[in-house]
């Protein structure tokens, strides 16, 4: 086979590689800070708990953002939980870590599903309660880390992941053609 030739192959296939990887990894961009319900803040909700639900459901969280818990001290608390279980029991006996002091600014250091109650009497239950699922990692870097999460992937970032292929895979056809 002629150089030139074995050259652009190699060349596609390094530059497709490189797209895939990019393509499969995991969504990602610079740390963000959300303001938990936004301007509502961290209270007991209207609506109950589909409010904090409806707040997360179209958010991606990744290892580095904080979540900011705006409340007045004294009125509420914002305590972490290990399980799912204990969440929807609205479990106030067996908290990881309590908070008292607001506004309170947590940080997201592991990929995994986080909760978030008030351990105030009633409030939990009646809806001021939080769980999202952190679904990768936050760089403002450009080359990240491979990594491929076992348990869940939301839909935001699986969609932009087949985007990322689509482009990938046109990039690629463009570069092939002009080599
Ligand atoms: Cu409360």
């Amino acid at each position: 086979m002629d150089k030139q030739v074995v050259r652009k192959i190699a060349a596609v296939m390094v530059i497709a590689a490189l797209q895939l990887h990019c393509a499969h990894g995991q969504f990602t961009r610079a740390p963000l800070t959300f303001i938990v319900g936004d301007a509502m803040g961290w209270t007991v909700p209207a609506n109950g708990a589909v409010t904090y639900t409806a707040w997360a459901t179209d958010k991606t969280f990744l290892v580095g953002d904080i979540l900011q818990f705006n409340f007045v001290t004294g009125n509420h608390t914002v305590a972490t939980l290990s399980t799912r279980e204990q969440f929807d029991s609205c479990t106030t006996s067996n908290t990881l870590q309590t908070f008292r002091t607001g506004p309170q600014q947590l940080k997201l250091d592991l990929m995994e599903d986080y909760y978030f109650i008030c351990t105030f009497p009633g409030h939990c239950n009646s809806g001021q309660k939080l769980s999202v699922s952190v679904t990768g990692v936050a760089t403002p870097s450009v080359f990240l880390p491979p990594s491929f999460p076992s348990s869940t992937s939301s839909a935001p970032s699986s969609s932009v992941g087949v985007m990322g292929f689509f482009v990938s895979l046109l990039t690629t056809t463009i570069v092939a053609f002009f080599l």
